[in-house]
């Protein structure tokens, strides 16, 4: 069945059968034609965003809360380049999404039309894959393609770029019945003799751990990997992209490993004899110095990404698949293994790895200036909201302190900006969370910095009825840069104060409260200790505009543990100055 109507109609009726129900985008001229029929659409809401990036990110945020590609839209020239940034987040973080971007008429193509920017080109290395369309009997195909692309295999961005002219065309639409992508492929199944191949090892292995990344999330083996962890009784460390895959009270979780880990965590991948890497990339935040990473390690890599394997680190057993089915073939494969009697006895790496616990918990000081701790604010949010609110990282100290301090209990509850490290992703992230899931508290942990890059779709969130909370770990300066600047250039602290909140808290550029307000949202201020927990409360219970609170804390709080930048993980310091005891009888 075909029906006629323009390209632009087509394309709104494709994104309507691909199960789009947001767009978060803003219009312009060579995109106009598609928001005319937008206007009608009585499926796909449009959230009018005030940035394109707040867009792009918002997608993201969408695509964490709900499994589905995010979507936006923007029109050409810098439209388009300012998706750049959350195209290229998406791209390091593989998030679904796909980004819709109007481009000039085929006929000024390549002549720099007003507002032509080559978008596809520009975005070649940032995206899963991208399109530019030039024909409207091509819009139904490319997007029905584009959606298949970000949520399939490795997801990722896809970006579809459509010639003004192609859109105000004439054409017939017809919806794809079956795709036809013979280059595309993902192998989700791994191969059986790898898997048992794996299960021997762990097996045999008397220092095994369980390196847990984003894949895990992406790929919903949350309930999986709790099977395997309990069946082998093998340790457990979550990365950055997966913090809340495996719940932080379960016994066998030891925390985050990197740059920021836990002793423990970062000690286990160190002195471990097996590595069962699950859907994780060895990003140099995690292995440190990578020719001195886990130097006695066997490696079992799984990933649904070819590309990734033996990437960074060699693989003694590679596993090309879905995480979920990786998992579940390793169920099976270490249940067969132990009714024929093989299995492991890890009580004495146990034994070595419940000691750094121990002793070097994660934890911090109060300041003795009596200024409030940024830890303190974090952890008793996470205390009073729970583990059922999703919390949005921005990208900085008070992202590992969010990582750190708040028990993630369940998948997905952890969003944030690991690969690119984006600030400002924070508060247009939470927009799109929210929005994916209504029903979810949304919590906002932003910095002063990279709150007052994307701050504007606090206008966004009050006008479209979207009642995020922003907590604003208000240390009056870029406090990770600062901390380099403390640690690795002797205390000289160029361009790192911002004045949000000054010691002698005279003015405040910009005031954040009142910043809030001009918005449409409620803003209060916490400066003392005692006053914490009511603050969350008070915020809490805003449930009808959005919330931004701005916790002023001590200026010089800084994340520990820490592997300095380049240096081995060996080197980790659990304080300033301060080296754990591995006590490894090796
Ligand atoms: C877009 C962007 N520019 C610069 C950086 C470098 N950078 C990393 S953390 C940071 C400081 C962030 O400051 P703030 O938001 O106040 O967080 P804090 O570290 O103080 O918690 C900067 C400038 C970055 N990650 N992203
Ligand atoms: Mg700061």
């Amino acid at each position: 069945m075909t029906e006629r109507m323009t390209g632009a109609q087509s394309l709104i009726r494709s994104l309507e059968h691909a199960g789009a129900d947001v767009v978060f985008g803003i219009p312009g001229g060579a995109i106009l034609p598609a928001y005319d029929p937008l206007y009608d659409s009585a499926s796909v809401r449009h959230i009018l965003m005030r940035h394109e990036q707040g867009a792009g990110h918002a997608a993201e945020g969408y695509a964490y809360a709900t499994g589905r590609p995010g979507v936006c839209m923007a029109t050409s020239g810098p439209g388009a380049t300012n998706l750049v940034t959350p195209l290229t987040d998406a791209h390091m973080d593989s998030v679904p999404m796909v980004a819709i971007t109007g481009q000039v008429a085929t006929p000024l193509i390549g002549t720099d039309g007003f507002q032509e920017a080559d978008i596809c080109g520009i975005t070649m290395p940032i995206t899963k894959h991208n399109y530019l369309v030039k024909n409207a009997e091509d819009i139904p195909r490319t997007i029905a393609e584009a959606f298949h692309i970000a949520s399939s295999g490795r997801p990722g961005p896809v970006l579809v770029d459509i010639a003004k002219d192609a859109l105000q065309a004439a054409t017939e639409f017809a919806w794809p019945q079956r795709l036809d992508m013979p280059g595309y492929r993902p192998v989700t199944k791994p191969h059986g003799k790898q898997v048992r191949e794996a299960a021997r090892m762990i097996a045999e292995a008397r220092r095994p751990v369980f390196y847990v990344g984003g894949g895990v999330l992406r790929s919903g083996a949350h309930q999986e990997l709790r099977v395997l962890a309990e069946l082998t009784g093998v340790p457990v460390t979550t990365t950055l992209m997966a913090r809340g895959v495996f719940p932080d009270s379960h016994p066998q979780n030891l925390g985050m490993p990197g740059m920021h880990g836990t002793v423990a965590a970062v000690g286990s991948l160190q002195k471990a004899d097996l590595i069962v890497a699950l859907g994780a990339r060895f990003d140099d935040r995690v292995t440190g110095r990578l020719d001195s990473f886990a130097p006695g390690a066997k490696i079992v890599h799984a990933d649904i990404d070819p590309a990734e394997i033996s990437k960074n680190r060699h693989a003694d057993v590679p596993i090309v698949g879905d995480c979920r089915e990786v998992i579940a073939d390793l169920v099976v494969a270490v249940r067969n293994d132990q009714s024929a009697g093989r299995q492991g006895d890890y009580a004495a790496w146990w034994a070595q790895l419940d000691r750094l616990r121990d002793v070097y918990p994660t934890g911090y000081e109060d300041a003795d200036d009596g200024t409030l701790s940024p830890q303190k604010v974090i952890q008793r949010l996470g205390e009073i909201v729970g583990p059922d609110a999703a919390y949005v990282a921005g990208v900085g100290q008070h992202q590992m302190w969010a990582a750190q301090f708040i028990g993630y209990e369940k998948p997905g509850t952890f969003i944030n900006s690991g690969g690119l490290g984006t600030m400002g992703f924070s508060v247009p992230a939470a927009l799109g969370a929210k929005v994916g899931d209504p029903s979810r508290t949304v919590w906002a942990v932003d910095g002063d910095g990279c709150f007052q890059m994307t701050n504007q779709e606090l206008a966004t969130a009050a006008i479209e009825g979207i009642p995020i909370k922003v907590a604003v770990v208000n240390n009056g300066n870029l406090g990770m840069v600062r901390q380099w600047q403390t640690l690795f250039y002797e205390g000289r602290y160029s361009n790192t104060d911002l004045q949000t909140a000054p010691r002698d808290a005279k003015v405040r550029v910009p005031d954040f409260p009142r910043l809030a307000e001009a918005y449409g949202c409620v803003g209060l201020r916490c400066e003392r200790a005692e006053d914490v927990d009511a603050t969350i409360e008070k915020a809490m219970a805003v449930d009808d505009a959005p919330v931004v609170v701005d916790f002023s804390v001590n200026h010089d709080a800084m994340v520990w543990p820490m592997v300095g930048p380049g240096i081995s993980n060996d080197n980790i310091q659990y304080a300033r100055d301060m080296a754990p005891d591995w006590d490894d009888e090796d």
